[in-house]
């Protein structure tokens, strides 16, 4: 896609000694064919395995029998959860704290769920076999409504949870109801909104899978794995499996794509586990599509209500809203447990207000688990959207234009640091300049004259707004943990004897470029050029722990401690170099990649002379240990605040009710920009997943709890015919707390775009009197809003 507008702001140098526009450094590999993912990893004697699942939502067990399959000469074991539960392996812990079931032993709680596993010679045998294995299945009316779940009387879903009685998963609020309440009494107006963010899935190109290879000599356990997050999975497959921490490696190869679908610990990781300890031979279990779809992460599924009080002439005064979230059958988000959700930070959005507040419900049905995944920030997608959508509401109930309601209300330059009325600080932006350059890039106010034209012939143009704040970059650890895991990260830089050198990160990319951008960072700080500094991750035995890739956290939370640790090197060479020109360290200058001694250019000595020196014979200065390496462990103070300003223009058909994108306009504003070439292929990417959110996506189950998304051909997902050429910008607010000043983008676009869309939608339907509709805006429901019929959520 061309992006001519924003290329002229900036440099065109794709050789940059640190930030700046340049090609990734791990795509000669991936454009070879040579990148090396989970289901390339081949080991002699490997076994494969599949997974029995449950063709019901909601069943008990009667009796699984599994003779046949297991007779047959190709399979090396068959395994139910009573074969789990006698190693007390049948459960696990989620990463929210609940537990699931690795193999049902009891129940079935969802369509999809593992029930048992086949260990066959190849992958084919262990397919059919599956076939083979007899279950009787007792079935239970399934729930599959979030508000059925809370109906009086209402079947029990996790029964196998102690004292449970109904299906309450959790509740939460904060903000401040009763000052909310006094605000919204006096308000002048106040205008309340039902809205649904459907369940909706990640679907990365390449699903989920692992291998497992154990050593029962050396008692080692080595697992290749589709995960984000490889550290924090090996604390806790040392604590459920009761494997020495140090005897078990986590390696994370190229992964195509994880968009959150890899955070969580599948049953069928474990799986490959035991299969592999039964066994004595490594295990392969690869999914499926559907498999994929059916049982993996999904995402969002919240039921809302918000609320926006304000003044006639639209100053916003409180914002207040209730939140029904479908969990599925377990709790298998990742969350900072401490904290809550990422939602609770940002359902202000970025305006300043006098009161908030929140209440939340959490339910358990009979669907998958997951909810913690697409590009959400920890559920900040479903907050940009329902502020982005009551702002909205309320723009039309006030007859008043959205951009000019937006810029009337929003936090000012100065209020930075700003503490929101839910207790979050901002930790800088400035809104109003990011909005500003939205708008003249689109041309809006001659995209309202065009508008108000069309309308006089029946034709129906939309211009819908979206203004995001995002808080990304989890820690600090003392507020959140993973399973009382603080959210730091570890960093190791090493300058080898040549000049060369490599950084091991705790984080994980799934395609978000780090091999090249945390290159970058180190060239920043040292003058290494990229091209010399390797970049390892994915591997436990190989990086620093951390807590891993998601909510947008890796430049946040690992960039810093990339910056941070290249400094500590720098600090060390400043110490030589003042040996190597017999001057104090005072007198010395550093200009990118060498010191000189101040006032003379010419006495320079380069960082690798430095690092020869510092291996070398040579004397050192007193004290000094030789090498060039550090480490450190960054926790951050706060998270980041990026912003954006989002503009999007939609065509529909009044005889078809087809929506067509016709323009997008995205300004980001990440604070300092490390890589803009990857920022604009992390904003593309998101656009065009909001694209698929807004108008395509949604994972629907029928009343008995078949999923109905579970192939491509359900489920659609955009392609490059739906998406419009981006047009993007940015303005830069550096974070404050950050040693280079960056925030994350990794999910902004995601968060940013789909309330845009939705609101250009119902900006083109209003001469029909529409003042909302729900994702997906597919050709039915656009129709269904057109004539007033469709139904509430
Ligand atoms: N970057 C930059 N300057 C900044 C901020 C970021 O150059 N100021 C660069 C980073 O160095 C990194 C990339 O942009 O190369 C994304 O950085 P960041 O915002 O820190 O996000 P993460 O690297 O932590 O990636 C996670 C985020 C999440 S949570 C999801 S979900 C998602 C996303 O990234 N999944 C992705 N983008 C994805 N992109 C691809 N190709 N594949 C996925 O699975
Ligand atoms: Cu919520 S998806 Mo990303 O944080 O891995």
């Amino acid at each position: 896609m061309t992006d001519t507008r924003q290329r002229s702001f900036e440099d065109n140098d794709q050789k940059p000694m640190g930030f700046g526009r340049m090609l990734r450094k791990e795509d000669p590999r991936f454009v070879r064919g040579r990148g090396r993912y989970t289901d390339d990893v081949q080991l002699p004697g490997m076994l494969h395995l599949a997974i029995l699942r449950s063709p019901f939502a909601h069943a008990r067990i009667v009796s699984v029998d599994t003779s046949a399959a297991a007779a047959l000469p190709e399979v090396k074991a068959v395994i139910t959860g009573a074969d789990l539960a006698g190693l007390g392996l049948a459960w696990m812990p989620t990463l929210s704290g609940d537990v699931q079931a690795v193999l049902a032993t009891d129940k079935v709680r969802f369509q999809g769920q593992e029930v048992a596993f086949v260990v066959a010679t190849d992958r084919y045998v262990a397919r059919d076999a599956l076939e083979l294995i007899d279950v009787e299945y007792d079935v239970l009316d399934p729930v599959i409504d979030v508000r059925q779940a809370l109906a009086e009387g209402a079947p029990l879903i996790r029964d196998d949870l102690d004292g449970k009685t109904d299906n309450h998963c959790f509740d939460w609020e904060t903000g401040d109801a009763g000052a909310t309440a006094a605000v919204f009494a006096k308000a002048d107006v106040v205008v309340s909104q039902d809205l649904v963010y459907p369940r909706v899935h990640p679907a990365p190109m390449e699903t989920c899978g692992s291998v497992a290879d154990f050593d029962p000599v050396e008692g080692r356990l080595k697992l290749w794995s589709t995960t984000q997050a490889p550290h924090a999975h090996r604390t806790l497959y040392a604590m459920v499996a009761g494997i020495p921490e140090h005897k078990i490696q986590v390696i994370s190869p190229d992964l195509g794509g994880g968009f959150g679908n890899k955070v969580p610990i599948y049953p069928g990781y474990v799986c490959s586990i035991v299969g592999s300890i039964v066994t004595g031979k490594p295990v392969k279990w690869m999914e499926d599509r559907s498999e994929n779809l059916i049982s993996t992460g999904f995402a969002r599924d919240y039921i809302m209500r918000g609320e926006i009080a304000a003044t006639r002439d639209g100053k916003i005064l409180a914002i207040r809203t209730n939140v029904l979230a479908d969990h599925g059958a377990f709790n298998g988000t990742a969350a900072p447990v401490k904290y809550p959700a990422g939602f609770f930070g940002v359902f202000t959005g970025s305006y300043d207000i006098e009161a908030a507040y929140c209440s939340m419900t959490a339910v358990y049905t009979n669907k998958a688990p997951g909810g913690v995944a697409y590009a959400c920030s920890f559920r900040i997608t479903e907050a940009v959207y329902l502020v982005e959508r009551i702002v909205d509401c309320l723009a039309y109930e006030l007859d008043m234009d959205p951009a000019a309601l937006r810029l009337k209300n929003f936090i000012q330059p100065d209020q930075f640091p700003y503490m929101s009325k839910t207790g979050w600080e901002y930790d800088s932006g400035d809104y109003e300049p990011t909005m500003r350059l939205a708008m003249e890039l689109a041309g809006y106010d001659e995209l309202r004259k065009e508008q108000a034209e069309k309308r006089t012939r029946g034709e129906l143009m939309g211009i819908g707004i979206s203004f995001f704040t995002e808080a990304v970059g989890a820690g600090p650890r003392k507020h959140m943990d993973i399973l009382g895991l603080g959210m730091a990260d570890g960093c190791e830089l090493r300058v080898h004897p040549t000049g060369k050198a490599v950084v091991r990160l705790s984080v994980q990319t799934q395609g978000q470029g780090h091999e090249t951008t945390f290159a970058q960072i180190i060239a920043e700080e040292i003058g290494i050029a990229p091209a010399d500094i390797d970049v390892v991750h994915g591997d436990t035995d190989n990086t620093p722990f951390g807590l891993g890739t998601y909510g947008s956290r890796s430049t946040p939370v690992s960039g810093a401690a990339a910056a941070l640790v290249a400094r500590k090197v720098r600090d060390k060479a400043r110490l030589i170099a003042s040996s190597m020109l017999e001057v104090s360290v005072a007198d010395l200058e550093w200009e990118k990649g060498s010191f000189h001694v101040k006032g003379d250019p010419g006495t320079a000595v380069t960082i690798q002379d430095i690092a020869m020196r510092a291996h070398g014979a040579g004397d050192l200065p007193e004290g000094l240990e030789g090498g060039l390496e550090a480490q450190i462990c960054y926790n951050p103070s706060n998270l980041t605040y990026p912003h954006g300003a989002y503009i999007c223009v939609v065509d529909v058909d009044p005889g078809t009710a087809v929506v067509k994108v016709r323009r997008f306009i995205a300004v980001d504003d990440c604070g300092t920009r490390i890589n803009p070439m990857i920022i604009e292929g992390q904003v593309h990417g998101g656009l065009t997943d909001g694209v698929g959110m807004a108008l395509m996506e949604m994972i629907s189950f029928d009343e008995d709890g078949n999923c109905l998304g579970a192939s491509l051909m359900d489920y659609l997902i955009p392609t490059a015919l739906e998406v419009p050429d981006w047009e993007t910008g940015f303005t830069v607010t550096p974070s404050p707390h950050h040693p280079i000043g960056a925030k994350g983008v990794g999910e902004s676009a995601t968060v940013g775009s789909p309330p845009a869309i939705v609101n250009a939608v119902v900006d083109a339907l209003k001469p029909y009197g529409v003042r909302h509709a729900d994702m997906p805006l597919t050709p039915s429901r656009v129709w269904d809003a057109m004539r007033g019929t469709a139904q509430p959520p």
